[in-house]
Formats: C-alpha cells, structure tokens, sequence
C-alpha cells in the first residue's frame, strides 16, 4: 500500500456546520486576523481572543464528523502507520470520526497551554474566566493554538512524512497559509503524486499532478473507495 499523507483545511469541516476562514460569513468575517489569531492581539486585548476561541469552543459540542472525516478514519484502519493526517484544524472532528494518526499543526480548541509552566492541559470549557491552571495553579492560561506569526507545531513530523510520502493529498483548503500551503510542492519535490480536492480551485491548484472539485463529503469517500478497490 502507497505512503499517504492527507493534508486537510478548514474546507473538510464545513458541511459538519463549522464556518471556514475565508467563505462568505467565514470565521475571520467580523474579526480582525491582526486581533484574535496574534500573540500581539492576545498580549493588547486577551478577553477579545478569549471571547473568539470560547464561542469555537462552545460550538465544537454543536457538530458531527461528516463522511469526509469518517472515510479518512476507515483509510486509517486499512491502511495503518501508511497514513498520516496532518490538519491545519483546531477542531476535533477527525478524532471523533475514529482517526487515531492525526497531526494539529496548528493546535487545538480543546487543548490549553500554561504560560506559566509550559504545560498543556485538555480543556473543554470557557478560558476567558482566566481560570487557573490544573498543572501550576497559575491563571496564565491561553488557547492551545498557533498564530501567525508562531511556528506551527511538529514540523519536523511533518518533513519527514511528506519525504518519504508516494501520495499528498489536500483536502478543504485555499492554499492560502504557509507553511502548509507550501507542502504540495515541497512533497511532489520529494517524488509523491499530488491530489488536491476542493470545492472549488485553489491558490494552489496549478500546483498539483491532479484536481477534484466538489464537496469533501462526496470526494473524499469516492477517493478512498478508489484507493482500496
Ligand atoms: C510561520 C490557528 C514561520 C488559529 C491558523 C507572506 C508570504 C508567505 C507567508 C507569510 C507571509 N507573511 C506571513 C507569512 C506567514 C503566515 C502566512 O502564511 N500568512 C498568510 C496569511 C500570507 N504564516 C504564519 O504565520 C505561520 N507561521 O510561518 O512561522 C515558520 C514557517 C515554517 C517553519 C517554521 C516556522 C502560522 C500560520 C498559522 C496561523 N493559525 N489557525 C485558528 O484556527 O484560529 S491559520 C488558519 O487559517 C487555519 O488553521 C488555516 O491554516 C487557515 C485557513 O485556511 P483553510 O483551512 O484553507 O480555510 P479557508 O477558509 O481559507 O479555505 C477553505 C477552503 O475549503 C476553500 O478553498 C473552500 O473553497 C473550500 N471548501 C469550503 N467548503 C468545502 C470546501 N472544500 C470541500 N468541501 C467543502 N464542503
């Protein structure tokens, strides 16, 4: 079986109810980037930033995986340590669908992190009643996600699963964020064929061997069926 790597965007999410960034009433619609998804933004106005990621949070319980997320979590079970899911999400849809070899590489709703131990501590409620921290017991406590201008995390993972990958493909995303928007060409340098599937073409759509437009609900399940067959 191929070594496969998936790389999926906000677009994978949206038909389970979860706004994108970049689509008509998309996330950042309302929203200043510069103000809730900096550590500048969170170092002027943290009840601003805590606010934005509490209603995420508080929405993640509204949604389900759809049959994007569950046919990558069957793609796992068939195909083992061959697959690797890296998501620019922060939402725990791919996990709940059953997939166990998932890579945030830019954080997770569910997930804060001490600034003043370091630590990280799986959370599910409000931070923006700076609630102390389970580890330290200091109220220091921010969202578990990486902001631009931050490095994204596990990057070395990252490189080494798309060097030695057969088959990148890309799901639900604009190719608008580095460095994830820079892993097609950085994988097909490295000899994979390049897959992406998206509701519509992309900033990096001419970048990739192969394109598929339509939703990820019934691309994603047609692809890996074809791949199993
Ligand atoms: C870094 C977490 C150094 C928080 C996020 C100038 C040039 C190039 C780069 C830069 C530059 N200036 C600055 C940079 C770097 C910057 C960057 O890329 N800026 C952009 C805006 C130019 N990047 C950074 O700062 C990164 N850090 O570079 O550190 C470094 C680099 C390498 C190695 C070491 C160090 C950190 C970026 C991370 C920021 N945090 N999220 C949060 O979620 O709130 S980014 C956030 O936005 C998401 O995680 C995601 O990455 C991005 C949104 O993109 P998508 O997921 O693609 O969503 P979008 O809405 O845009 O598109 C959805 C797509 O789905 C659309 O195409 C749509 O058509 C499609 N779709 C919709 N519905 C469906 C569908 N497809 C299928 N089915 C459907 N039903």
């Amino acid at each position: 079986m191929p070594r496969v790597v998936v790389l999926t965007g906000a677009g994978i999410s949206a038909e389970s109810g979860i706004p994108t960034f970049r689509d008509a009433d998309g996330l950042w619609e309302g929203h200043r980037v510069e103000d809730v998804a900096t550590p500048e933004g969170f170092e002027r106005s943290p009840m601003v930033v805590h606010r934005f990621y509490d209603a995420r949070r508080a929405a993640l319980a509204e949604v389900e995986p759809n049959p994007a997320h569950h046919a990558l979590a069957e793609l796992e079970r068939r195909l083992g340590d061959d697959l690797l899911v890296v998501t620019q999400n922060i939402d725990d849809l791919h996990e709940r669908a059953g997939s166990t070899r998932v890579l945030h590489m830019h954080g997770e709703l569910l997930s804060a992190l001490c600034l003043g131990c370091g630590r990280r501590s799986r959370w599910t409620h409000d931070l923006g009643d700076l609630p102390p921290c389970p580890r330290c017991g200091s109220c220091e406590l921010r969202p578990d996600v990486v902001w631009f201008g931050e490095i994204p995390y596990q990057m070395d993972r990252i490189q080494d699963a798309l060097e030695s990958a057969d088959l990148f493909v890309s799901v639900g995303t604009s190719g608008a964020v580095y460095p994830a928007a820079g892993f097609v060409q950085y994988a097909a340098r490295c000899g994979a064929r390049t897959l992406e599937l998206n509701l519509v073409p992309s900033a990096g759509t001419s970048m990739f061997h192969e394109s598929r437009h339509g939703a990820a609900g019934v691309l994603v399940p047609e692809w890996v069926a074809e791949l199993l067959r």
